[in-house]
């Protein structure tokens, strides 16, 4: 027997198993982790048109009888013009507004944004609970969650780009950022 296989042997005949197993349920703690982190990353889908990027549009599941649901991406610009996103159609609703969030007399409130939407050059816009977001308004069905609907985004430079909305659970918040509800 070799020095090293007499060692490795009396290492094990010392508890040295356990040690292993706990490693291992370790390890695969571990593993499962990363897995689980990578989810998100594996879920994440981008568009591209002209200078712009827009990542991870996403939507979330409605409860029956919703008449409205958000819709949330980043636009990401690469050019050294200033673009600006100007209206979102879908299948999924009449129409597709774009709002934002304010706080007037201490309550948060949320209007139409006029003019579109600028994304400045070398810079990225949020739509996001909470802050800028679509808002696909009169549902013609209920968005389910795990499906994707397609959407058109019209840009003033870019022009248009069809996306697709990922939808997610209805408590999706978005990376843990503040959500609000839409009583409209
Ligand atoms: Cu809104």
């Amino acid at each position: 027997m070799s020095n090293l296989l007499y060692e490795a042997q009396a290492f094990a005949f010392r508890g040295a198993p356990r040690f292993h197993l706990q490693q291992r349920i370790g390890l695969a703690v571990l593993l499962l982790l990363l897995l689980f982190a990578c989810i998100p990353a594996a879920l994440a889908h981008e568009f591209k048109v002209g200078d712009l990027e827009i990542e991870h549009p996403w939507s979330r599941a409605t409860p029956p009888g919703a008449k409205v649901a958000g819709g949330y991406f980043t636009v990401i610009n690469k050019g050294s013009a200033p673009d600006r996103l100007l209206s979102i159609s879908s299948d999924i609703s009449d129409r597709a507004e774009l709002h934002e969030m304010g706080v007037k007399d201490g309550v948060m409130t949320m209007r139409p944004v006029s003019g579109g939407l600028e994304i400045p050059p070398g810079g990225k816009v949020a739509l996001k609970p909470g802050a800028y977001h679509l808002m696909f308004v009169g549902l013609k069905r209920q968005p389910k969650q795990g499906e994707k609907f397609p959407a058109t985004l019209a840009f003033e430079k870019a022009g248009s780009v069809k996306v697709e909305f990922a939808v997610e659970g209805m408590g999706e918040t978005g990376a843990g950022d503040m959500d609000m509800d839409h009583a409209d």
